[in-house]
């Protein structure tokens, strides 16, 4: 980083530079900041030309990007503002310290919104516009541990109860509470989005800027001039998804999206940049980016200093100290800024000479002013052309005093002792007396006090209370049967996988009446692996652009469309990004109330594995659509190898409560469960979301076998029974997705071989099972004075017979987990281990889950019971050809 302005190159005379700066100054006066640009990009030029070799930089000076005679004056009445600041400042502190010291260790944070009030209350008042029914509404993503802030202005706003407030981090108490940080899933009526998981909000901020574009591009909603915020913290910028997709906001010059970095150069631990400059660092990334960087640092106290350097010493100086010694500043007397900032040069001690060391100590930082937070926010809302970042400085715990102010500790202070309290008290002019003060009670001036009349007033004037979220859509009417019935044929012999059907149906949607216009196709740089080229042309691919280029395959019947109006997001190689698509898609219906229904396709092996994260949020935030994992199977997707080969996503899917989890075989199980999902997500507004593996092995696709429909979404049924029942020998079979077939033909060896009669089981979600047997346990556990009841498992095997055997593509846990329902001891086989690169034979060999691993399994399980000679199994794994010292795949 280079902020260094030097005044003295090379013994130049002052006299010289000055000559230099006053010339600049008059063509500033006289021509304007334009022509003053255009002169010093000119004189770069020039000197490059002339062998002038100046160091790249992407960094201003140390300074505010908006000088003071640029500055608008401030709309609002400042005192009036500070004092309800000051207000929310301690109702948010009481929050944190009541609650702690009612449960301690219940944790909660102070200082994260102490540092950032001025920068959310200037938003407040005059920037952060309600969703109205005729104005769609800025939306705000507000930094996760800032919520105590959030929390305590809804309590002045009267939104959020004395009760609710008493009960922050206790929500399970009688009345409820509030939830530590903002989760939809908790808060539905409040939180729109969650943040706190550090790095997922500015990514999911982007992709939601974007997806509001896209959704004007498209005609499903009117132009409009509404914003997406997103509040950071500066140590969050350290996840690599903060600045991961800055570059994708440029490109589509998303002026319409403001990020605000509360830059308090302090995370958890210490210093974000002890020994650099965040600030800096942060504003030559976003530069690099092509955003429009406005920096905060310095408060108006700061101007008139600024003013009497003509000599540029003091941005200079600013320019040199590192964060760490900032910090240090920050928690310093004045005697000390003056000694060891402004002492450095003797000039610039002259420029303070006038102050006194307490005026020194109080002359604030640039986020700590609402003029100059005021003056950054209008600009970036009227900035065209590009994304806004604003860089804002202030102090972590600021107002905590000796509570923690600008301490290392600060970010988890959460008790103040008696004086801390006063001190606070008297800082920020809260009215209880020196005993009622350390109590810590909430306090709400009466509604008709200026301080109510003016909030409520200046949020009526923006359309009303924010963060505030509702449900804006009408539930979809049609029952789609239609669409779907084709799909229930079967393929009649021709060899399709079910990516293929899927991407079939998806054609097929896309030309529905009712859900054709809602469907958004969202793949990162994988179509082509699933078969989905052909939808470029028809649906085309969405650019803000259109496409300024004639691509090189137009002659083609599948060219690569690039369209303004196009429909599939194709989002190049990120499944973050896409999943930031997906979660802007699948929570439109409350967001913009539009019903848009995502599909994002990806490989699945860079799903759960790669973002569960986003995932997580996207669950908490009640996203609605349709996840489906290509390319899946440990042995399915042949040849790629150990990182590709997925055996473990619809393990990854369990921990996430409202995400359905199905592992289709065959076309129809895929069109049943879309149907039903539409249905349950789009039509009776639930809240769930689907994760659907789909493979590429081609192979027939079989008719529905009768009214299975019920079956496929609880997550079994009976596929194919034996054709004889009444053997002696008898075995369930277990399969799922392409490892059914496996199954199935397990089942014809061991008729015609060994004279065992099997039915097989499609067993499309081991999730459903597992939910379904568990919330019968429970429900038996709390009633026993009634029947029990019996999980859908255990019915659907209550007249099965003989020896059970699952097999699988994922590990063997995922059967293991619903064995204690069925009626006899499981035999699960499944593909624990690392993936090779080989061909599906091979590696169903290695993992042992092939049609002979099957039907060994049963016969094994079979002597166990007694029921077939020691000699039987023998001569079986001779004659299946296994090698009984193979390696063992988990360990190998
Ligand atoms: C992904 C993730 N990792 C770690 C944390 C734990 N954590 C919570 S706050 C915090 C420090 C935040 O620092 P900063 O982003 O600078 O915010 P500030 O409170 O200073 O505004 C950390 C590490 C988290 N919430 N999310
Ligand atoms: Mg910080």
């Amino acid at each position: 980083m280079d902020n260094e302005i030097s005044t003295q190159p090379h013994g130049m005379e002052d006299v010289e530079i000055q000559e230099w700066l006053e010339s600049l100054d008059s063509v500033l006066e006289s021509s304007g900041p334009e022509v003053a640009a255009e002169i010093l990009e000119r004189l770069r030029a020039h000197a490059t030309v002339n062998g002038i070799d100046l160091p790249f930089t992407a960094n201003t000076p140390y300074a505010n990007t908006i000088p003071p005679r640029l500055e608008p004056l401030f709309p609002g009445d400042q005192e009036l503002e500070r004092r309800i600041k000051s207000l929310i400042r301690w109702n948010a502190l009481a929050m944190v310290v009541r609650a702690n010291r009612v449960e301690h260790n219940i944790g909660g944070h102070i200082s994260t919104y102490a540092s950032a009030a001025t920068l959310y209350e200037v938003g407040f008042n005059h920037f952060f516009r309600a969703r109205t029914e005729e104005f769609e509404g800025d939306t705000v993503y507000f930094q996760g541990h800032a919520s105590p802030g959030m929390y305590a202005r809804a309590f002045l706003e009267g939104r959020i109860s004395a009760q609710k407030l008493e009960n922050f981090r206790r929500e399970l108490k009688p009345g409820g509470g509030l939830s530590s940080y903002p989760h939809p899933w908790l808060m539905p009526d409040f939180w729109e989005f969650p943040t706190v998981s550090m790095g997922l909000s500015p990514l999911m901020a982007i992709y939601q800027a974007r997806f509001n574009r896209y959704l004007e591009d498209r005609g499903l909603k009117p132009v409009t001039d509404a914003k997406v915020w997103a509040f950071l913290g500066d140590g969050e910028t350290d996840e690599p998804e903060s600045l991961g997709a800055i570059t994708l906001a440029s490109r589509e010059k998303l002026d319409n999206l403001v990020f605000v970095i509360n830059c308090n150069l302090q995370r958890l631990d210490g210093p974000v940049r002890g020994n650099g400059q965040i600030i800096q660092e942060l504003e030559s990334a976003f530069r690099g980016a092509r955003w429009n960087v406005i920096k905060v640092l310095w408060g108006s106290e700061w101007d008139p200093i600024f003013e009497r350097d003509t000599e540029g010493l003091l941005v200079k100086r600013m320019g040199e100290l590192v964060d760490g010694e900032y910090q240090k500043l920050v928690v310093s007397s004045g005697a000390y800024v003056r000694e060891h900032f402004f002492g450095s040069d003797p000039r610039l001690l002259k420029l303070v000479e006038p102050m006194s060391d307490e005026s020194l100590r109080r002359l604030r930082l640039g986020g700590h002013d609402p003029r100059k937070v005021y003056a950054a926010y209008k600009a970036a809302v009227e900035h065209k052309g590009s994304p806004t970042v604003i860089l804002a400085r202030t102090i972590k715990g600021y107002g905590l005093g000796e509570a923690g102010e600008g301490k290392n500790v600060t970010h988890q202070q959460k008790k103040l002792n008696e004086d801390e309290l006063r001190e606070f008290r008297s800082r920020f002019g809260i009215p209880l007396n020196d005993e009622d003060c350390i109590e810590v009670p909430f306090y709400r001036p009466p509604e008709d006090s200026v301080e109510i009349q003016y909030l409520r007033a200046r949020r009526e004037a923006l359309g009303g209370y924010v963060p505030k979220r509702s449900v804006r859509t009408k539930p979809l009417a049609a029952d789609h049967d239609e669409l779907f019935k084709e799909f229930h044929e079967g393929s009649d012999g021709r060899e399709v996988s079910t990516t293929m059907a899927f991407v079939g149906m998806l054609r097929k949607m896309l030309k529905d009446e009712e859900i054709g216009k809602l469907v958004v196709p969202i793949v990162p740089d994988e179509a082509r692996t699933f078969g989905m080229e052909s939808l470029f042309r028809t649906a085309g691919i969405y650019s803000s652009v259109g496409q300024k280029y004639e691509p090189v395959d137009v002659n083609t019947l599948l060219y690569y469309k690039e369209a303004k109006d196009g429909q599939i997001l194709e989002e190049g190689i990120t499944e973050a990004g896409s999943m930031g698509s997906f979660i802007a898609a699948g929570s439109a219906y409350a967001t913009h109330g539009i019903n848009t229904i995502p599909f994002f396709i990806y490989y699945s092996m860079f799903g759960f594995q790669r973002i569960a994260d986003f995932i997580w949020a996207a669950a908490d935030m009640r996203t609605r659509g349709f996840m489906l994992g290509g390319t899946s199977g440990r042995t399915t997707l042949s040849g790629e190898g150990l990182q590709h080969q997925d055996g473990n996503s619809q393990i990854l899917a369990l921990p996430v409560p409202n995400i359905k989890a199905y592992d289709p075989a065959f076309a129809y199980e895929i069109a049943v469960i879309i149907q039903d999902g539409i249905r349950r997500m789009y039509k009776d507004g639930e809240n769930v979301f689907y994760y659907i593996t789909v493979m590429n092995e081609p192979y027939a696709m079989p008719p529905m076998p009768g009214d299975v429909k019920d079956g496929i979404l609880r997550g079994m049924y009976r596929f194919r029974s034996a054709a004889n029942g009444k053997a002696k020998l008898r075995a369930q079979l277990f399969g799922s997705g392409a490892i059914l077939n496996e199954a199935l033909r397990a089942q014809e060896i061991l008729e015609t071989k060994y004279g065992v009669a099997a039915d097989v089981w499609s067993v499309t979600s081991y999730k459903e099972l597992y939910n379904d047997g568990i919330e019968t346990e429970r429900w038996n556990r709390l009633h026993p004075g009634e029947k029990p009841r019996a999980p859908y498992v255990t019915k659907c095997l209550s007249d099965a017979t003989g020896v059970l055997v699952a097999a699988s593509d994922y590990l063997k846990t995922l059967p293991n987990m619903i064995s204690k329902w069925m009626p006899r001891r499981l035999a699960s086989l499944g593909t624990d281990g690392f993936g090779r690169s080989e061909g599906r034979a091979s590696l169903r060999d290695f993992f042992e889950v092939d049609s002979r691993f099957i039907t060994l399994a049963t016969l094994h399980e079979l002597f166990v019971d007694g029921k077939i000679e020691r000699s039987v199994l023998d001569k079986a794994i001779k004659d299946l050809g296994i090698n009984a010292d193979k390696p063992n795949p988990v360990t190998s």
